[in-house]
């Protein structure tokens, strides 16, 4: 069992004890604003200030927030497997402040703002790097505005050469907390399943690709999550 290759999958679910918000609950961030209007590469040109304003108040809430007993868990488990790979949908650092390290962000973090001159990014968390106002970088001559280090809907997910090859070595692959609408993550599943990984999933609700998994356990990831990575021990 030690030698087992692991990949683990999170989605907003993982982090909604910790008071995240997530996408498309009842109370999610979708239900407020368009996906269109703050999530794409066509809504930072069209208005820069409301996706700013909405990554802005995403970014603060960070300060708020603590990890939940699935993040904390997922960290331990991580710590006696020497194969596992962790891969997150979310943009927040609770694994990291968890004590999971190389966690592969997938789709970006709100921790770092991305300088479009140069590409670089940097961690810019200072209390005046959280205001309204626009951040400049500080890698360009002439300081340029950076835009949320996050793969808006359209743009390229991050690091898909590593998350694949991963998830076709898999023996295991279990998702956290996701609801499976957006791809290429929510594809993984079947990814795993052709390379013969058994797939787990923990979600609050059945997902729309609930199917594709062998074992289903439907509650909160911070109470089913511990005793179901103990069971793996
Ligand atoms: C791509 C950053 C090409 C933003 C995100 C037209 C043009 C271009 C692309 C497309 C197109 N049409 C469709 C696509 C593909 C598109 C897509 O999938 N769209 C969907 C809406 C249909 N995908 C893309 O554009 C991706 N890029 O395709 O590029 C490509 C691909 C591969 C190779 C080359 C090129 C980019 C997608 C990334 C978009 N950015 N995030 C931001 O965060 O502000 S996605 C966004 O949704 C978040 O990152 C989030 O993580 C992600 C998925 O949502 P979930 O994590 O699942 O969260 P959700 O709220 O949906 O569900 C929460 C679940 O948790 C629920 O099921 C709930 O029951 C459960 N839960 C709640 N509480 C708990 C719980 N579970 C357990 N315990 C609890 N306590």
């Amino acid at each position: 069992m030690a030698q087992q290759r692991v990949v683990v999958l999170t989605g907003a679910g993982i982090s909604a004890e910790s008071g995240v918000r997530t996408f498309r609950d009842g109370d999610g961030l979708w239900e407020e604003h368009r996906l269109e209007d703050v999530a794409t590469p066509q809504a930072w040109i069209n208005d820069p200030v409301l996706v700013w304003r909405f990554y802005q108040a995403r970014r603060r809430q960070l300060i708020e927030v603590e990890p939940n007993p699935a993040h904390e868990a997922l960290a331990t488990f991580a710590d006696k497997r020497e194969h596992i790979t962790l891969i997150t949908q979310n943009v927040d650092d609770l694994h990291e402040r968890a004590g999971n390290t190389n966690t592969i962000h997938m789709h970006g973090r709100l921790k770092t703002l991305r300088c479009e001159q140069s590409g670089r990014n940097e961690v810019r968390m200072a209390e005046s790097d959280l205001a309204d106002d626009f951040v400049v970088c500080q890698c360009c001559a002439t300081p340029q505005r950076l835009r949320p280090d996050i793969v808006w809907f359209g743009e390229m997910p991050m690091q898909m050469e590593e998350i694949y090859a991963a998830v076709e070595q898999a023996d295991l692959f279990i998702v956290v907390g996701s609801s499976g609408h957006v791809y290429p993550a929510a594809g993984l599943v079947n990814v795993a399943h052709q390379a013969g990984a058994k797939t787990v999933l923990v979600n609050l609700e059945a997902p729309l690709n609930a199917d594709a998994f062998d074992e289903v356990h439907l509650g909160k990831a911070g109470e089913l999550l511990p005793g179901l990575l103990e069971a793996l021990n």
